[in-house]
């Protein structure tokens, strides 16, 4: 099934700029309830990625969603003190820009945690910015301070995107990044 997104590029990226103002109103208040010590840094590996692909346009440039086309991407989030020790159960708020919960076009990026653990995403139920959901709150674990999602992307279209995370006012970010390729 196919789905035109209706975007120019204007589009998107005055659509970013509102994003990046709600990501600032919500730092105001992110609810955590483990403060974490100065000098604590909240990571997102991989810190940047990019895919090169040829767009789904037609022969006037409209790019259209293909919703079958996209990779999963492991993302994890880590936080660690001044002198790099992990820190266990630091209260982590995670969004995406692009997802269901921040973008009312095509959600092109998504966030999933794999609740059974079996490392793929199984379907809607492991969904966690679907449209309805609130910003997605979660811990790092006890002893390695880390937190693992899988992050799917959809390939059809050019976009740049970020995942943001959270912590006591602590705030990290992963870049993605889906850049058109010129068809052969
Ligand atoms: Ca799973």
């Amino acid at each position: 099934m196919k789905s035109n997104i209706g975007n120019t590029r204007n589009t998107v990226w005055k659509s970013m700029a509102a994003i990046a103002l709600v990501g600032t109103l919500a730092a105001c208040n992110d609810g955590s309830d483990n403060p974490l010590p100065a000098g604590a840094t909240v990571n997102v590996s991989p810190l940047n990625k990019s895919f090169d692909v040829v767009e789904n346009a037609d022969e006037a440039g409209n790019c259209f969603i293909d919703e079958n086309s996209y990779i999963d991407q492991y993302i994890t989030i880590s936080v660690v003190n001044g002198q790099g020790s992990p820190i266990g159960q630091a209260d982590l708020a995670v969004s995406a820009d692009f997802g269901a919960n921040t973008f009312s076009g095509y959600p092109v990026m998504a966030l999933y945690d794999d609740r059974n653990g079996n490392g793929v995403i199984d379907g809607p139920e492991e969904l966690v910015t679907d449209a309805n959901d609130p910003l997605f709150r979660t811990r790092t674990a006890e002893y390695t301070g880390e937190r693992m999602l899988i992050l799917r992307m959809n390939l059809s279209c050019a976009y740049r995107g970020s995942v943001n995370v959270m912590s006591d006012g602590f705030t990290g970010t992963g870049d993605f990044v889906v850049r058109a390729e010129a068809a052969q």
